[in-house]
């Protein structure tokens, strides 16, 4: 062995060592692309849930609107809003075989005895908390 085989072998040593440590992924670098891939499956979850959230909401509105409808045609027949929604399927205004269900298969609130002249009823749905006096509350007074 002369100093000339010396050198080259630890050449040698020296590429394949950056070689080996370019083919595998640090556990940082894996650490990181995890990481990266949680954030974007919570992100892509919260839009999906945030999707169907919407669309219920859109759901118990078209619902809402229905009824509202036929209350107002209750109203004009009997000079006043029935004292329940079960009422409005009776007088055949309202598909009995419907349920009169919110997007969250819950009842919607109503109540003949309104809180001003604009407002003759209270019609509207606890929304997806299922608490009445939330955020989250429907009311038909203020679908647009
Ligand atoms: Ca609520």
């Amino acid at each position: 062995m002369n100093v000339r085989d010396n050198i080259e072998t630890g050449k040698r040593g020296q590429v394949a060592g950056r070689a080996a440590r370019r083919r595998g992924f640090s556990l940082i670098e894996l650490t990181l692309v995890l990481a990266i891939m949680g954030v974007l499956i919570a992100v892509a979850s919260f839009n999906l849930l945030g999707q169907g959230e919407k669309a219920k909401t859109r759901a118990t509105q078209t619902t809402m609107a229905t009824i509202r409808t036929a209350l107002d045609q209750y109203n004009l027949d009997n000079s006043a809003f029935p004292p329940d929604l079960a009422t409005l399927q009776a007088a055949k205004l309202l598909d009995a075989n419907k349920p009169l269900k919110d997007g969250w298969n819950r009842d919607l609130v109503y109540d003949p005895r309104g809180r001003s002249r604009e407002q003759p009823y209270i019609l509207g749905s606890n929304g997806s908390d299922g608490m009445a006096g939330t955020e989250d509350d429907i009311s038909v007074w203020t679908v647009k």
